[in-house]
């Protein structure tokens, strides 16, 4: 059984979309989807340790860190595992988003619901812009968007 999650994003001016999220046998959870009203080039995009959206994209906490990681890239073995690195917007603002990764698992202890996917206002260096903020937020800027992440029905 395929496990199915969704976040849907909103944020200041426009700036939103879909994010879906399931789960294979294997462990490993596709996220696909698809994001619009962004400034063409890389936005850091990440899930965040908490669902709550009180007081916007503000109060979903840090980057998800269950281990207690440095931030990095995707690829990297010293990540948060809510490092999703980087989504890339066209000319027409918007981006299809299709991307695999291991360490955000929709069951389990170290699960995402009920956490947040957040758009940043610009590219997350990965940990090695060599600013202050490279190693726990990959100086991304602003969170222009957000969602929580929430069960669909399983397929
Ligand atoms: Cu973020
Ligand atoms: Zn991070």
């Amino acid at each position: 059984m395929t496990i199915k999650a969704v976040a849907v994003l909103s944020g200041s001016e426009g700036v939103g979309g879909t994010v879906y999220f399931s789960q294979d046998a294997d462990g490993s959870t596709n996220v696909s989807g698809k994001l619009c009203g962004l400034k063409p080039g890389k936005h850091g995009f990440h899930v965040h340790a908490l669902g709550d959206t009180t007081n916007g994209c503000m109060s979903t906490g840090g980057h998800f860190n269950p281990k207690g990681m440095e931030h990095g890239a995707p690829e990297d073995g010293v990540r948060h595992a809510g490092d999703l690195g980087n989504v890339t917007i066209g000319d027409d603002g918007c981006v299809d988003i299709s991307m695999t990764d291991s360490q955000i698992p929709l069951t389990g202890e170290n699960s995402i619901i009920g956490r947040a996917i957040v758009v940043h206002a610009d590219e997350d260096d990965l940990g090695k812009g060599g600013h202050e903020l490279s190693k726990t937020t990959g100086n991304a800027g602003g969170r222009l968007a957000c969602g929580v992440i929430g069960l669909q029905a399983a397929a």
